[in-house]
């Protein structure tokens, strides 16, 4: 059996996705910016994707909605534009993020950082949260922007943009969220709260990669991260990935009308299956359930190393992580159980799964008989895990 329970480093391309996005690759495969009916028959599609990308986030017709290659380059383009116009220029001198954001938004500030921007790092609370009071301790009449995302990648702790959104607003700050892990598993709305750029990307919710966007609310410029000929209003250059682009829209009309499914069964199976994960002994969840995206579980295993847990599952045919798809490389401990403090016995043993509409009841069954024998294994041959008969009560 292959089960894929990394649906927060990628999702399966939707079938009927796929379907739209198949005639402009050799039949519809003019440049939209060109003057002759190739171009021409591309219009309608693209626009009829533009409208369901709105729609999926509530956008008014008078903001921008602008397609990025993925969410990497959005967030990369807010920061470095907000360097560009504030920092750069004199006008303010500081943002502030949030320690667990996506690499794409920690790094971007250490740039910025680099070249002078002074950058907060806001912590996280025990339950792997951000407090939004943080934000308004932090703010100084010379912070040009917060970005904090909506929901976090490793736990999928939500974030309160809500209430930042409105800290922002009263101090005339501007406010981003990287809203990557929210689209498709909460609500996201961007005339519910105050937010002048979002970011999100179409392999998140079943469409395809290479195409993301960034949300810009009316009358919040940004500089162009790629400069060239005209297209997407002047706001970012080069040919218009239409396949993309028409993908996008699909995801995107599919990933609304599929949110309850995700809110209520995808929910209701996950809570099963972490119930069952955390009978085994020694195992802990950071970020309670009802602040946690529906679909994600990020649970630690005490005495197992995640990369150790992660060989037997993959043996099995289970595709998890230890984390951030991009950051498995490096064998680090997971960021986010470092940055509540956890030990480091826990920290490296934190195995991130990840559900999505195309996870079935069958799937987990068999991952639970799977990690069960893992853990068994794994804890009889770990240097660092004795078994006690009263067992560990200390949990971090
Ligand atoms: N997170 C994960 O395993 P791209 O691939 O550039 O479209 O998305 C980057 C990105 C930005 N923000 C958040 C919150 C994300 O989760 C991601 C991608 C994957 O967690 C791959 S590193």
């Amino acid at each position: 059996m292959r089960v894929y329970l990394d649906n927060n480093a990628t999702t399966i391309v939707d079938p009927q996705v796929f379907a739209e996005m198949e005639p402009f690759f050799v039949q519809k495969y003019g440049n939209p910016n060109s003057l002759h009916a190739f171009a021409s028959e591309t219009h309608q599609p693209l626009k009829q994707a533009m409208e369901k990308i709105y729609a999926g986030i509530h956008a008014p017709k008078e903001d921008s909605v602008v397609v990025t290659s993925c969410a990497t380059e959005s967030n990369n383009w807010v920061l470095k534009s907000i360097y560009f116009q504030y920092i750069l220029t004199g006008r303010k001198n500081h943002i502030i993020i949030s320690e667990v954001e996506h690499p794409s938004v920690i790094a971007t500030a250490k740039f910025i950082e680099s070249q002078g921007c002074r950058v907060t790092y806001l912590p996280i609370n025990h339950e792997g949260l951000i407090d939004a009071q943080t934000v308004r301790d932090n703010i100084t009449d010379k912070t040009a922007l917060v970005s904090v995302m909506m929901a976090n990648n490793e736990t999928g702790g939500i974030f309160p943009v809500q209430e930042i959104g409105e800290i922002c607003k009263e101090n005339n700050v501007l406010f981003h969220t990287d809203a990557v892990q929210a689209i498709g598993k909460i609500p996201v709305d961007v005339q519910s709260f105050n937010v002048d750029y979002l970011t999100f990307s179409a392999h998140k919710f079943h469409g395809p990669k290479g195409v993301g966007a960034l949300y810009i609310k009316k009358g919040r410029e940004l500089l162009p991260l790629l400069h060239g000929g005209s297209q997407m209003g002047g706001y970012r250059s080069g040919t218009l990935n239409v396949a993309g682009i028409v993908g996008m829209g699909k995801a995107m009309e599919q990933a609304v009308d599929a949110l309850d499914y995700e809110m209520t069964d995808i929910k209701e199976m996950r809570d099963a299956f972490e119930d069952e994960l955390l009978k085994i002994e020694d195992t802990f969840v950071v970020t309670p359930r009802e602040k946690r995206t529906p679909n994600t579980i990020l649970i630690s295993f005490r005495g197992i190393e995640g990369e150790s847990m992660l060989w037997d599952l993959n043996c099995a045919g289970i595709g998890a992580s230890t984390g951030s798809a991009c950051a498995s490389e490096d064998l680090e401990s997971n960021p986010v159980m470092e940055a509540i403090g956890a030990d480091a016995d826990l920290a490296h043993t934190a195995i991130r799964f990840s559900l999505s509409r195309y996870t079935t009841q069958e799937e987990l069954d068999y991952t639970l008989v799977i990690v069960k024998d893992a853990v068994k294994r794994l804890r009889e041959i770990s240097s660092s895990y004795a078994y006690a008969p009263e067992g560990h009560d200390s949990k971090l």
